[in-house]
């Protein structure tokens, strides 16, 4: 068998997806997702310009030596963009081979290990009373788990909770040019408290709690947030602070018992190796289509489970369901499973890529189609094509550039 055609198809069902196509000469086809938020047209030049004249004539059974090809010839290794180009050639192979085989792709990782697949979800306020709601939204969606983000007194427009309609409802990030959201991180570490303690009075000791700093806090900070948060038991605090730092996190480690996540913007294993092999995480968070696919991510969590780390998907709606098929196979196989994010797609996205994955209960299954089981609706997709979008940037009272 070898591939006979490539294309990088840009569509945008409500927000911008970049998806890779390959054809094979016995008509079999794979998908493969290059979505970069705000980026996305620098992987799809990666791609059209410099990888897919490289993938006509290959053998698509040869998933390893083409991702080493691809990492290894490139020369200029890792980053975002190659990562993400890479990422998708990996899966539309791994589609192609599963559905050589006739199954699908959880079963060629080594079946699975689990029934179905906890997920959490994104619980968003502008002030408590309607982050409440929010929450018994995603409980009564039958959510396991929740990830509570609210916005800060005093503070117009944060993560999580600016890019939300007048309805309250998340607005996706599609602003032609940068949201300008600001940042007082005092004021930040005053209020996460006040909302862990408001949401514990009303859901109880029991719900699995997330919070997600982005970025946002030096070490001295995270360690302190971190403390301020053990009495209301946090299933984790994610990306307390820029983690490219890797030391920073031995400083956030000795101050809390804190569960630590990290990785949703990492790339290679080479991100991880002080926070893996000095313990300093608990779960990473990397996503199949930013860190080069599902043969990287794969090994990731095996070098992982070594110091009893669990895997825990980037799964927001800029995850392409192509992304998000990839991760749940990953998510059934795996041993050192923690928990999948999702945050679904629109209804014209789900037309747009129509997966065999369903979200039953709170919970993920890949379902049994050969492959990924994912169909890109081509016709549909040109219908809506790409528009610029950014996301936000963060700017401190002083006006000075501050982390998103
Ligand atoms: C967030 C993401 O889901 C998360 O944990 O960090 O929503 C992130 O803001 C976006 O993926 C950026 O594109
Ligand atoms: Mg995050």
């Amino acid at each position: 068998m070898k591939i006979v055609d490539a294309k990088v198809v840009v569509t945008s069902p409500g927000r911008n997806f970049v998806t890779l196509k390959l054809t094979t000469d016995e008509g079999l086809t794979g998908l493969g997702d290059a979505t970069l938020n705000g980026r996305e047209l620098a992987v799809v030049s990666y791609l059209a310009d410099h990888v897919v004249p490289l993938l006509t004539g290959l053998d698509p059974h040869r998933v390893e030596d083409t991702w080493q090809s691809l990492y290894r010839g490139a020369y200029w290794r890792r980053g975002p963009v190659t990562m993400a180009a890479i990422a998708a050639v990996d899966v539309a192979l791994w589609d192609i081979k599963a559905k050589a085989a006739g199954l699908p792709l959880y079963q060629l990782l080594g079946g699975a290990s689990r029934e179905r697949i906890g997920t959490y979800g994104h619980a968003n306020g502008r002030d408590i009373p309607e982050l409440l709601d929010s929450v018994r939204a995603r409980l009564a969606e039958g959510y396991p788990a929740v990830r509570i983000q609210s916005g800060i007194p005093g503070l117009k427009a944060v993560y999580g909770v600016s890019d939300t309609d007048e309805s309250g409802a998340p607005v996706l990030h599609q602003q032609a040019r940068p949201l300008v959201e600001d940042w007082d991180t005092a004021a930040y570490l005053r209020h996460v408290p006040a909302v862990f303690e408001a949401v514990r009075a009303e859901f109880g000791p029991e719900l699995p709690l997330l919070h997600d700093s982005h970025h946002r806090l030096t070490p001295v900070q995270a360690a302190r947030l971190g403390k301020d948060l053990e009495p209301f038991r946090p299933f984790w605090l994610e990306d307390c602070t820029p983690a490219e730092n890797q030391e920073a996190l031995r400083l956030v480690r000795r101050s809390t018992t804190t569960p630590l996540a990290v990785g949703e913007v990492f790339n290679t294993v080479y991100d991880y190796q002080a926070l893996i092999t000095e313990q300093l995480i608990d779960y990473v968070r990397s996503a199949v289509t930013h860190f080069g696919g599902v043969t990287p991510l794969r090994k990731l969590f095996d070098f992982a489970a070594q110091y009893q780390i669990k895997s825990a998907i980037h799964g927001p709606e800029d995850i392409s369901p192509v992304g998000m098929a990839a991760a749940v196979h990953l998510d059934l196989a795996v041993h050192n499973f923690g928990i999948q994010e999702f945050s679904g797609h629109t209804p014209l996205t789900d037309e747009v890529f129509r997966h065999a994955y369903t979200f039953t209960d709170g919970h993920l299954h890949p379902g049994e189609a050969p492959g990924i089981g994912v169909e890109l609706d081509e016709e549909l997709a040109a219908a809506h094509p790409y528009a610029p979008a950014y996301l936000p940037v963060n700017r401190l009272h002083d006006g000075t550039v501050h982390d998103w």
